[in-house]
């Protein structure tokens, strides 16, 4: 405890030197998942009231190592509703749209809106994985049919997935944040369309996304106080999992960075070899997020993405919540099976806004853990315990 508190009081001594970001090596090794509550200056954090600005100096921490920052907001957004059909066996229409976001032709980005009928405003879920294939017709029913609008677009048009400088790129070619934090741009133009909607309800929009969309998803509620609730499915390493906690033959730095470099602000990978030296791990960014809601859905058979270490940053950021008097707002949960975003996914994600928004049902199961043995990664607790 000592020693990873001396080492973190380093790390900070070497932050608090200069405004500027020291390299990797010049970083302290910290073993354990580093304190969240600990500020630049070496202090911890006492009152929830400090929290808001000890967050927003973890989030240019996170974007400045590993993600990037997110491109400018632009000033113009068009939309043009190209069809409207009824859904079939839900009370609910389907629109298809596109959107043009920012000037000199913009990106152009499709999106498709199932909405339920009937008066009054809808709470939203978001995802952008439509480059993936529309959603599967009994979810987007279950989704309509519980009342809520889906909002479905396609990410690769906001940025593609490989190191080509389109969409997004091409709109700011100065722009040199990684796919991540584009995509998560993408999340944020697609809010800023819903809000001109008389139907969507401001206060309960939620964004999610499977595995790399999962991970998007996740930057995405980190980096907008517009995101009631933040849900990546699946999301593993760079979403929700753990750098430094790793369990059987699930993806690493290396692997990560090997593969999509580009997902990345391109010095992340001065980190390949030395996570220990990561002044963050997955846990600040989940909490980053708080007090806001916050679900992690996973799987037990999805080993690649880590199930066991997202447990452990989930019980890390659990002591944020806490400290913020928002234990109810973070949950996580296990199914069985594999890599996918399925049915049984959605119903639980609603499951938990429906909770969050609506104060219907029980928070029990989301704070169900599946690892007893999980490893806990830190020794420090909330400033109020
Ligand atoms: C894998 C990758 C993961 C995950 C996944 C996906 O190949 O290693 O990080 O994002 O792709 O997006 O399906």
């Amino acid at each position: 405890m000592l020693l990873s508190l001396a080492c973190a009081l380093g790390l900070f001594a070497v932050l608090g030197q200069s405004q500027n970001y020291p390299p990797a090596d010049s970083l302290p090794v910290l073993s354990e998942l580093p304190d969240p509550f600990l500020r630049s200056d070496g202090t911890r954090i006492r009152s929830k009231r400090e929290w808001e600005s000890q967050r927003k100096a973890l989030l240019k921490t996170v974007l400045h190592y590993e993600y990037g920052e997110l491109p400018p907001t632009p000033r113009t957004l068009k939309a043009e509703v190209l069809s409207t059909t009824a859904i079939e066996g839900v009370a609910g229409t389907e629109q298809e749209i596109r959107l043009t976001i920012g000037a000199k032709g913009g990106v152009s980005v499709q999106l498709l809106l199932a909405q339920p009928e009937g008066e009054g405003v809808h709470p939203v879920l978001i995802t952008g994985d439509l480059n993936w294939g529309r959603i599967k017709p009994e979810i987007v029913r279950e989704i309509v049919g519980r009342g809520y609008i889906l909002a479905v677009f396609n990410r690769e048009e906001v940025a593609p997935d490989n190191a080509t400088r389109e969409g997004v790129y091409r709109l700011y070619p100065n722009y040199d944040g990684g796919r991540l934090s584009a995509w998560a741009w993408g999340y944020h133009r697609v809010i800023d369309y819903l809000l001109t909607l008389p139907n969507v309800d401001a206060k309960h929009i939620g964004v999610t996304g499977h595995s790399r969309g999962g991970k998007a998803a996740l930057v995405a509620g980190a980096t907008d106080t517009r995101i009631a609730l933040t849900a990546p499915n699946n999301s593993g390493c760079g979403g929700a999992g753990c750098y430094r906690l790793l369990n059987g033959r699930c993806e690493d730095i290396t692997a990560i960075l090997k593969n999509f470099p580009f997902w990345f602000a391109p010095h992340f990978n001065e980190f390949i070899g030395k996570v220990d030296r990561l002044p963050f791990d997955q846990h600040t960014l989940k909490a980053v997020v708080a007090p806001r809601a916050l679900l992690s859905t996973e799987a037990l058979g999805d080993i690649w993405a880590n199930p066991k270490g997202t447990q452990s940053t989930y019980s890390a950021t659990k002591e944020v919540f806490e400290f913020l008097g928002a234990g109810e707002r973070i949950g996580i949960h296990f199914r069985e099976g594999g890599h996918e975003h399925n049915l049984q996914d959605w119903k639980t994600l609603l499951n938990f806004a429906d909770i969050q928004f609506f104060g219907k049902g029980d928070i029990t199961a989301f704070h169900t853990l599946a690892f007893p043995d999980a490893e806990q990664g830190h020794t420090w607790q909330h400033p109020a315990k």
